[in-house]
């Protein structure tokens, strides 16, 4: 299935002439205060974010999995969903592939797809935490960190893998992130289990293109339920620094233990020129990827603020790699990704309101009331007809829910591909 321009037009006419008057109201409010709106505008256009391949169809615990129909079962199928979401969004330039769940069998064809709808290929993700059929040796003990080093070769190799598989698509940066670690105390001896993995992931790193990244994603548990070997920020910060200056560590927001910091995380990885990207979601208790700001929205803002400021401020940081990572249990796959696209914008724009300078003066006159009125005055401005301004002159749609309901996607999927395909990934 594929939206043309004119289906997006047809479902935003109802819906135009609300948005002018919200839109002439809020750019004469901003721009009284002397903000450039055409600026956030742009920016919010060029800002886009890779959907993983692995949550295009229905999620799932152990406890069940309650299908969508009309998931994607092969690649294609995934990039086609990918470009109904960009087609409606105008911000989800870019796709995350999951090795082995989603090799390409037909690389060109693959490559000529994305291109017509303008989907680009991200970070390529290796798997070393579950073991293949053909598999010579297993991953249950972990990976790179495995005491035997048939296994961490067997895993290196993986990810060299990868990052050709990327290469021929046009990808430039491979994820790692790593199950490793132990359920019980004594099951693992430390030192050892991140030695193998630092020597390990130093010859990935060796066999990494010269203009292609590393991004090291770190997890406190799951699925070992006492210790992770790549347990946080500071561990895959170090991994990172042994490696080289390709090397980053990447952070998923659901990979931090309750009432964590993220925000200062972010500010301090940028100031170190060590954040590569994000995997965006939320969550209330764990690992739980929920819809991103559905849960702690404020959360999210200031963890904007904080990257609107290390963008001004930190040119030793490279250009971040957007992602997100979620899981659907209840939700249709691609409304729930159109919702965290939307909090991901809105957020963003609500950070792009923030005036640094003058929340840096309030700070170093310790104005603490100041600083927080600054702030949330930026978070209590309704910014969402700034993020239709920018759909609309994108060609996208206004209200992307509303048009993927009005124009019956899911209906159109389901009778394309039936009820009974199930898609690769988590
Ligand atoms: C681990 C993780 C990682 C992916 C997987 C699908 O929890 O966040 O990014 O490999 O989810
Ligand atoms: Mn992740």
């Amino acid at each position: 299935m594929k939206l043309e321009h004119h289906h997006i037009q047809d479902a935003n006419n109802k819906a135009l002439k609300s948005h002018k008057d919200h839109f002439h109201f809020l750019s004469n409010h901003l721009t009284n205060k002397g903000i450039h709106v055409d600026t956030i505008i742009k920016k919010l256009q060029d800002f886009q974010v890779a959907i993983p391949s692995w949550a295009l169809g229905a999620g799932g615990t152990r406890f069940g999995r309650f299908s969508f129909y009309g998931e994607p079962s092969n690649l294609e199928q995934k990039i086609q969903d990918v470009g109904l979401i960009h087609a409606l969004t105008q911000t989800a330039g870019a796709v995350s592939l999951h090795i082995p769940w989603d090799v390409p069998e037909d690389y060109n064809a693959i490559k000529q797809l994305a291109n017509s709808l303008d989907i680009k290929f991200d970070a390529v993700n290796s798997n070393t935490f579950q073991d293949q059929k053909e598999s010579k040796e297993s991953y249950k003990y972990g990976s790179l960190s495995n005491t035997s080093e048939a296994v961490r070769e067997q895993a290196i190799q993986h990810n060299l893998d990868v990052i050709n598989i990327g290469n021929k698509l046009g990808s430039k940066s491979l994820t790692v992130w790593l199950a490793d670690g132990s359920c019980f105390p004594g099951q693992n001896n430390f030192q050892t289990a991140l030695q193998n993995t630092e020597n390990s992931l130093k010859t990935i790193y060796k066999g990494l293109p010269d203009d292609w990244k590393m991004l090291i994603e770190y997890k406190p548990y799951e699925p070992n339920f006492y210790s992770t070997v790549i347990q946080d920020w500071g561990t895959s910060f170090m991994l990172a620094n042994a490696c080289g200056e390709k090397a980053y560590s990447l952070v998923d927001l659901g990979h931090h233990l309750p009432n964590s910091n993220i925000e200062q995380i972010v500010s301090i990885l940028m100031l170190k020129g060590k954040l590569g990207g994000f995997h965006f979601n939320d969550s209330k208790y764990g690992d739980d990827d929920l819809t991103v700001g559905s849960i702690k929205p404020y959360a999210l803002f200031l963890i904007f603020n904080e990257l609107v400021y290390g963008m001004q401020n930190n040119p030793q940081n490279p250009d971040l790699a957007w992602m997100i990572d979620a899981s659907h249990n209840v939700k249709d796959p691609l409304e729930d990704i159109i919702q965290s696209l939307e909090a991901i914008q809105e957020a963003y724009a609500k950070a792009l309101l923030v005036d640094q300078n003058l929340l840096k003066a309030a700070q170093l006159d310790n104005d603490v009331v100041t600083c927080q009125e600054i702030l949330q005055d930026a978070y209590r401005t309704d910014v969402r007809p700034l993020l239709e301004k920018a759909r609309l002159e994108s060609g996208g749609a206004l209200n992307p829910i509303n048009a993927y309901r009005t124009l019956g996607v899911r209906n159109q999927l389901i009778k394309e591909r039936g009820k009974n395909t199930i898609a690769t990934g988590l």
